[in-house]
């Protein structure tokens, strides 16, 4: 290592003193303004794991669903998955090391994990749409460049598109070419040969109309666009020509107030969904004829994929297991759904992508979704073996048709993340294969109403959780607190978390009104406020 070299290059990428940052559940994030030093530390940092690994790391450049003037940044290990937590806990310390202490910081996780220097190193890059991203990918190229790894840097994608990358090319493109062109074909194909099997041609099927956050999603969408307009007609709104960035649109928008997004035409009963600022979350959405707003999040998704994925499982007739992993914030009456009615085995786990991604690998199919539309389906290697070869021997037509279904679908998903665009044909797909429209789709349980709050303390770590977060174990006397509110009403829960990307505490109720719903986490939110130590206006 060049210690003069990375000393030079780190002035020009300097760290304003006092300021810390922690690598949270989705990387860095902060206000754009802040990150030119986590930027070019990240680079070096990408470059030692990729040493580390003998494998390409990916760092993408995104705050997802937050504000256009927020920024962003995380590594991607190398099978597409998050960043391993030692290596986050790494990229905490070398992000705030003050800049005299970095070079030795530096070294310090060098020796700690064993990294052998002389190892050649590959960094694929990649970034939103947000106008700060090019200039700190650059950074991040700097940070690469100086530690003399080589790199490719894949410009505006989506973020599961890089995580696609990643994996691509550190399975010799045995699961796909690592190239644009190579996403495109790999899904489309797929796509095109699960839904020919459809008698069903009418239009209503084949227009979806989509918000796309005014974000990277609608660039790569266009770009994808003719690869399956035999088989669906996207209409492209907030595609960032006007609007900006996740404002009063988007994913998380429309799940967190459950209202339509701005800036797109809903008729009654159309087929519409949201994309969040990065792609990788998704939520359909449609108006009734009296103009009501329905919403389809996560748990409704996993729920239409995973009896699908049963169908096939119980046509082709091989014991492989399925499970569906959610968190806490999954609707009350999904759970109940999956569990009761469709006989699935459900598993909580804490919130965020890698909680959910690990638990789903237990599985032959794992299905994974947050609420929030954050998700995918894992298939185990045995399963695919397994049902590449039946598609190869079956002789029974309607057992051979199944597996090879189910072999569309596993090219279908993209395995290395949640991705809104994967996510979104599957979906397509099976409404069309099983002749759904969306309000037929909704009516498959009701969701319990619900209220997220988020409430300010003047230091969240106060709050600690267990059970998959769904009881609070510090500050004392709280939980007995939620308790007590919660037996107030009827179908009632409720938790308390601390958020991971902002400063706040997180609260979630659900009762059997919307009313109820809503006083539930308002009490809640005062008991957080009064004993984990509030700030500001009382809730
Ligand atoms: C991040 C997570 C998302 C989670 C959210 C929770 C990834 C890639 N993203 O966006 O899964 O739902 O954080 O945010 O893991 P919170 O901790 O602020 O509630
Ligand atoms: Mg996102």
């Amino acid at each position: 290592m060049d210690l003069d070299a990375i000393t030079e290059y780190s002035a020009l990428h300097p760290k304003p003193s006092g300021l810390i940052l922690q690598y949270g559940t989705a990387g860095f994030r902060t206000k754009a303004e802040h990150l030119d030093h986590v930027m070019f530390r990240m680079g070096l940092l990408a470059v030692l794991r990729s040493k580390q690994t003998k494998s390409t790391i990916g760092v993408m450049v995104t705050a997802s669903h937050n504000p256009e003037e927020d920024n962003g940044v995380k590594l991607v290990d190398p099978l597409g998955e998050m960043l391993a937590p030692s290596w986050e806990e790494h990229a905490t310390c070398l992000a705030n090391a003050e800049e005299q202490d970095m070079p030795r910081v530096l070294m310090d996780i060098s020796v700690k994990a064993a990294v052998n220097l002389q190892q050649d190193a590959f960094i694929v890059i990649g970034r939103d749409t947000r106008p700060t991203s090019e200039k700190l990918s650059q950074s991040v190229i700097d940070g690469v460049t100086v530690l003399e790894g080589q790199f490719h840097d894949y410009g505006l994608v989506t973020t599961p598109q890089l995580h696609y990358m990643v994996y691509c090319r550190n399975t010799s493109g045995q699961y796909g070419e690592a190239t644009l062109e190579g996403y495109y074909q790999k899904l489309s194909k797929a796509f095109m040969e699960l839904t020919k099997q459809t008698l069903c041609s009418e239009d209503e099927y084949r227009s979806l109309k989509v918000d796309c956050a005014n974000g990277i999603g609608a660039l790569k969408l266009k770009e994808m666009e003719h690869y399956v307009s035999q088989g669906l007609s996207v209409q492209l709104f907030n595609d960032g020509t006007k609007g900006k960035l996740n404002h009063l649109c988007g994913a998380d928008f429309v799940k967190s107030h459950q209202k339509p997004p701005q800036g797109m035409e809903m008729k009654s009963n159309e087929r519409c969904c949201s994309f969040d600022g990065d792609a990788d979350r998704i939520v359909y959405h449609y108006l009734d004829v009296d103009g009501h707003f329905h919403l389809i999040d996560g748990d409704k998704i996993a729920t239409l994929i995973s009896s699908f994925l049963k169908e096939l499982l119980l046509e082709i007739g091989e014991s492989l297991n399925i499970g569906v992993v959610q968190t806490a914030y999954a609707n009350g009456s999904s759970t109940r759904y999956l569990e009761e009615v469709m006989k699935v085995p459900v598993y909580c786990t804490k919130t965020g992508v890698k909680h959910l991604h690990h638990k789903a690998q237990e599985f032959d199919i794992g299905v994974y979704f947050e609420a929030n539309g954050h998700g995918t389906v894992l298939f185990s290697k045995a399963a695919e073996t397994k049902i590449r070869q039946l598609t190869k021997e079956l002789e029974d037509e309607k057992r051979k048709a199944a597996a090879k279904m189910l072999e569309n679908v596993i090219d279908l998903f993209n395995q290395a993340a949640g991705d809104a665009i994967s996510d979104m044909l599957v979906i397509e797909a099976i409404l069309t294969l099983k002749d759904l429209t969306i309000q037929q789709w909704d009516a498959l349980y009701m969701d319990l109403p619900n209220r997220q709050l988020k409430v300010k303390v003047a230091d969240r770590q106060v709050i600690s959780t267990t059970d998959a977060e769904r009881q609070v174990v510090t500050p004392p006397g709280l939980q007995e607190a939620i308790n007590d509110l919660v037996k107030k009403y009827k179908l009632s829960r409720a938790f308390v978390r601390p958020s991971g990307t902002e400063d706040v505490v997180r609260v979630y109720a659900e009762a059997d009104s919307q009313e109820n719903a809503d006083s539930l986490a308002r009490a809640v939110s005062l008991a957080v406020f009064q004993l984990a130590g509030g700030v500001g206006e009382t809730p």
